[in-house]
């Protein structure tokens, strides 16, 4: 063990902020203390109260340390050999009873690249299946969907976060930063010390509203007709850029065309947004020579989020963005590897380096990599809801690592019962989740600061988690999991379990691929501080050591587009898209729309962060946040039960009596199960390009609940 301090990353979001780990050995609680690493540029040493607490994990009692196995019901500790013969003969047996589309796997944008390239591979060579997806699904699908029709490619973050402050103008698009990366929230403080500006576009008024020079507040699910009346205004005001679109674009008459027909007074009627405000946005939008438009999960999680996206693009090629120094688009990636856990082919259509499973030539050179024959490979699967919902019926044996879908999946309580219905369930994870508690066999798997492994971060820089310490006893990596289960299938080969040998085959796999790793190693990551995709290997391929040194070395990309797009023409592409109404309306059963999303202190499903005291004290359930005039006509009291019901169920938790919301709107966070669990009511109506679920609109009714006695 170490005893001094360990330089690496948090376990959660997507910021991946930098963070020091000292030992702690006399502690009796958790082995480490995390202190601040002010060399790492993107949080400069500050640390939100996740990441701050994120040690509370490593200590025994509330995480797993030994293997369960199902016994008449129960679920009862269990060696490891025990556990790993019992999964690998279930997924042998259902292989060979129903074919191996039978199994079922699902991944998270939580695992490392090595773990998520590993759960790729595992899928489709040891297990032969085709039903692989993650739930990345749920998280940046859209924006990545849009980006690739767009750009030919899809990194988050087409530039650094360090470019935020440089430019003239951000429009934030549905992203509560403030809570959701609270370091982050220092870029838009200076960049209004700049004298740039910032407009925020939400249902509420969100600690990052607070902060803007201008906050628009649409009814959700209608920001595709807001980019559409923008893009109408910038036209009608003459403020396209001709030049740029000549040069560097395609599509445009169709796109202008299609944003003609939006005009303002009829996006004013759709939005709620007014006229003026529109034309406000439109001003500070074009007067300065950069401005960039983020997007995070408010517009992306819709059943159009792929065309809404596409929209906020072309406001921004019109006015001559993308491409340019300190403008363009951008995506918010939300996990602690939502970017690299995109790329490397846990994603149901994919192969390592981001390339597509469809795609000949692409099969042909990962399939050399792993040593297999290309026809074996299988074709694409299903998206993440659409592999949940066929559980029990097509699907009779799931693997799970990395998520936690009763909680977090869209019609939740319908996916719990499709869950129960497996032939078989094995999971791995940290913590005894709500899904692991259905499992026939949980595998106890080690945590960040127990294993190595690389990140790719928001901005696309691929980042080194370093091994801080050794793993409780009873504890085993990911990667053992998947070493030990290809072995007992009959792959001895092929499934490394040091990180490092897992990396090195990536970089094969991802060579010439869009994501291209293979410039990339792990002691240049230790060095540099992480390094920007694509970043190919610049010397003779294969070539492995002394990368830093090479003076020939790609010295990554943190700047995409500023010569051409990814597209084979090298232009950009308009997206001709229409305005459309929500898979669900609101109607006089359901008369009100409820929308999703996060708070500070908890982290997704909650499966760590509800173990955490710090943080429970700061947030311990879910709530009912609605404007007053709504809480009058319901008869809704501040912190009493409140009820909220859709067509998929019923969810109950105390009410939010607050201005800062739309009337017409409720909201719930997502982080608990039971009663208050929000995804008991979410719709699961899919985008049909990312296939991305509604989760940010649905139609419900608000009830007062009766307190019995
Ligand atoms: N504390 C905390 N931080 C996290 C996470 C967490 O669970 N907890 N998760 C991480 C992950 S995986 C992700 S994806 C990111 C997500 O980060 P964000 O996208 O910032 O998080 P959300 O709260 O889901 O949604 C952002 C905002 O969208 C607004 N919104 C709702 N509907 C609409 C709409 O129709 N249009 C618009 N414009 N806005 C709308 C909501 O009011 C909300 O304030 O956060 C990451 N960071
Ligand atoms: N209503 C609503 N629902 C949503 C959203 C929303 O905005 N509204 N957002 C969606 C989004 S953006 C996301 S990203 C999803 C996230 O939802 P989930 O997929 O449920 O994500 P987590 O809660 O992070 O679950 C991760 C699980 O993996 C475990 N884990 C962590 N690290 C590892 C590891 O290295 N290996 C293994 N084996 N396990 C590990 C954790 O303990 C936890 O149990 O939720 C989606 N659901
Ligand atoms: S902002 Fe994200 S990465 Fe940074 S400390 Fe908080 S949870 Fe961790
Ligand atoms: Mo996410």
């Amino acid at each position: 063990m170490q005893t001094t301090a360990t330089p690496t990353h948090c376990p959660y979001c997507a910021l991946q902020c930098g963070m020091n780990l000292t030992p702690t050995p006399d502690s009796g609680g958790s082995p480490v203390e995390v202190t601040e690493r002010p060399d790492f540029p993107v949080n400069r040493g500050a640390l939100c109260g996740k990441g701050r607490t994120a040690p509370a994990l490593l200590s025994p009692g509330v995480r797993l340390t030994s293997p369960l196995i199902r016994r008449a019901g129960v679920l009862e500790p269990a060696g490891w050999d025990e556990a790993l013969d019992r999964i690998a003969g279930e997924l042998s047996r259902t292989r060979t009873e129903h074919g191996p589309d039978a199994c079922g796997v699902f991944g998270g944008g939580g695992l490392t690249n090595e773990k998520a390239y590993t759960l790729g591979k595992f899928a489709r060579v040891v297990l032969g299946t085709s039903q692989i997806d993650y739930n990345g699904r749920f998280c940046m699908s859209s924006a990545a969907a849009g980006g690739i029709k767009a750009f030919g490619l899809d990194r988050g973050l087409p530039f650094p976060l360090e470019d935020i402050p440089k430019t003239g103008c951000v429009i934030l698009v549905g992203s509560n930063l403030a809570e959701t990366m609270p370091p982050a929230l220092r870029y838009l403080t200076e960049l209004k010390e700049n004298g740039g500006t910032l407009v925020v576009i939400d249902p509420r008024r969100t600690r990052t509203a607070e902060q803007a020079d201008l906050h628009l507040a649409p009814r959700p699910g209608t920001d595709l007709a807001l980019a559409l009346g923008l893009l109408h205004l910038v036209v009608a005001e003459g403020r396209t850029d001709e030049a740029y679109i000549q040069e560097r674009t395609s599509g445009w008459e169709e796109a202008r065309a299609a944003a003609m027909a939006h005009w303002p007074e009829y996006v004013e009627r759709i939005t709620g947004v007014s006229v003026p405000e529109l034309r406000e946005t439109v001003r500070m939008f074009c007067e300065p020579e950069s401005a960039m438009v983020l997007t995070a999960r408010g517009p992306e999680q819709h059943s159009k989020g792929t065309d809404t996206v596409g929209a906020w693009i072309n406001l921004c090629l019109a006015t001559g963005r993308p491409g340019r120094p300190f403008s363009g688009y951008g995506c918010l990636t939300g996990q602690g590897n939502g970017q690299g856990g995109r790329e490397h082919g846990q994603k149901a259509d994919q192969l390592p380096g981001y390339r597509k499973l469809d795609d000949p030539a692409a099969r042909r050179h990962v399939a050399e990599v792993w040593g297999v024959d290309p026809d074996s490979l299988p074709g694409p699967g299903r998206s993440a809801y659409e592999l949940l919902d066929a559980m029990g019926t097509d699907i009779r044996a799931l693997l799970l690592m990395a998520s936690n879908p009763v909680v977090s999946a869209p019609r939740a309580a319908h996916i719990e019962e499709r869950l129960k219905s497996l032939d078989f369930l094995a999971v791995a994870d940290v913590v005894l989740s709500e899904t692991a508690e259905l499992a026939d066999v949980v595998l106890p798997v080690t945590q960040w600061a127990e294993e190595g492994g690389t990140t790719t971060n928001l901005e696309g820089r691929v980042l080194l988690r370093k091994q801080a310490i050794t793993p409780p006893e009873g504890v085993h990596s990911d990667l053992h999991v998947m070493h030990e289960l290809a072995d007992r299938l009959g792959v001895e080969k092929g499934f490394p379990t040091d990180p490092e040998e897992v990396f090195e085959e990536l970089r094969r796999a991802s060579a010439g691929g869009p994501a291209d790793y293979s410039g990339i190693t792990y002691r240049r990551l230790a060095e540099e501080n992480g390094v920007f995709w694509p970043c190919p290997a610049s010397g003779s391929a294969g070539e492995e050591e002394g990368r830093a040194e090479d003076p020939r070395a790609h010295p990554g990309t943190p700047r995409l587009f500023l010569d051409r797009f990814a597209t084979p023409d090298g232009r950009a592409r308009f997206v001709a898209v229409n305005h459309r109404p929500l898979a669900e309306e609101p109607d006089e059963e359901y008369p009100v729309l409820l929308t999703t999303g996060r708070v500070v202190s908890q982290y997704q499903s909650g499966a760590q962060t509800r173990r955490v005291d710090e943080l429970n004290a700061a947030a311990p359930g879910s709530f009912v946040e609605l404007h007053p005039r709504l809480a009058e006509r319901v008869g809704a009291v501040e912190g009493e039960p409140l009820a909220v019901v859709s067509r998929r169920g019923r969810a109950v938790a105390p009410a939010r009596i607050t201005t800062s919301i739309r009337p017409d709107t409720v909201f719930m966070p997502f982080h608990w199960p039971g009663e208050g669990r929000a995804n008991t009511l979410t719709n699961p109506a899919l985008d049909p390009t990312s296939r991305m679920p509604e989760f940010k609109a649905c139609a419900v009714r608000v009830e007062r609940v009766e307190r019995m006695g």
